[in-house]
């Protein structure tokens, strides 16, 4: 069955600034995935949060396969047109009984994309619901006026510098429920954000932010993975490719995007048009 939206469903994202929901993957691909991951943190003794942030998809050819799965990139190309690149991957994982929480926020306030054209898939590997602490929206958000954002670099967030958006009503929060294999939708302008897991197993997610080819950076040159159609723009250079699983060249690259992404000054050299 075609993933495609409706002419209906997609004048709904564009009101509201999300979608749920459709598959990608059966239950019991979705299971593999999440064998694949543990497999994976086994081998680097760290929890896939460490590291498989913001380029996590050129940590393993399946990851890369992942980023460009059919189904997913049929969703998007109703919402992005033909020509699609992925800007950058995160994975979002909760341990059982977790307080661990995502604050709420724009990406769009860091992307650093010019227009916003950008949406963001998020793929579960596990159920991701109200209990163990589900990707929430505030729907409509995105067709607000920007919002300031905290850095609280609070240890129990996720974020990268627990960037926060102060006053928000949670009794409007909309709450992506899915099921192991199924992917979300919404806006990089969208406010969201997750609560801890009060469950006892964990919540494991892949978040895709993809863009449309004609989306520019506007802090500095920087890389991304072509995944359909053609880019006749070449506002951005071609991602590493990982030849294997943990492929230590990708891993190295994916490390080095990382600390960048993660640093106030190199954002603020960047927004200075110094780098
Ligand atoms: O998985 C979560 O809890 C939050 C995900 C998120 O912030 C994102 O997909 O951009």
């Amino acid at each position: 069955m075609s993933t495609r939206l409706s002419d209906e469903e997609v004048a709904r994202f564009q009101a509201e600034g999300y979608f749920l929901k459709r598959r990608a993957l059966s239950a019991a691909q979705a299971a593999e995935c999440r064998a694949r991951i543990e497999a994976m943190e086994e081998r680097l003794g760290e929890e896939c949060n460490v590291r498989m942030k913001i380029k996590a998809h050129v940590v393993s050819p399946w990851m890369t396969d992942l980023a460009r799965h059919p189904a997913i990139l049929d969703a998007v190309e109703s919402l992005l047109g033909p020509d699609i690149l992925l800007f950058g991957s995160s994975m979002f994982a909760k341990a059982a009984n977790s307080p661990k929480f995502v604050s709420w926020h724009q990406d769009s306030a860091y992307y650093g994309l010019t227009p916003n054209e950008s949406v963001t898939v998020w793929l579960a590997f596990t159920p991701s619901n109200r209990a163990n602490g589900c990707l929430r929206v505030m729907p409509g958000s995105h067709l607000e006026a920007d919002y300031e954002h905290d850095e609280t670099y609070d240890p129990q967030n996720l974020l990268a510098r627990g960037q926060t958006i102060r006053g928000l009503d949670d009794a409007r929060a909309v709450y992506l429920e899915l099921e192991p294999g199924e992917f979300s939708m919404h806006h990089v302008r969208t406010a969201h954000g997750s609560l801890g897991n009060e469950t006892g197993d964990r919540r494991i997610g892949l978040a895709f932010f993809y863009m449309a080819a004609h989306v520019a950076s506007t802090l500095g040159r920087r890389s991304a993975l072509p995944v359909r159609g053609e880019d006749r723009h070449g506002h951005w250079d071609a991602d590493p490719l990982p030849r294997l699983d943990l492929d230590p060249e990708t891993l190295q690259y994916l490390t080095d995007m990382w600390s960048k992404y993660q640093s106030k000054e190199v954002r603020q050299a960047a927004l200075a048009g110094k780098i």
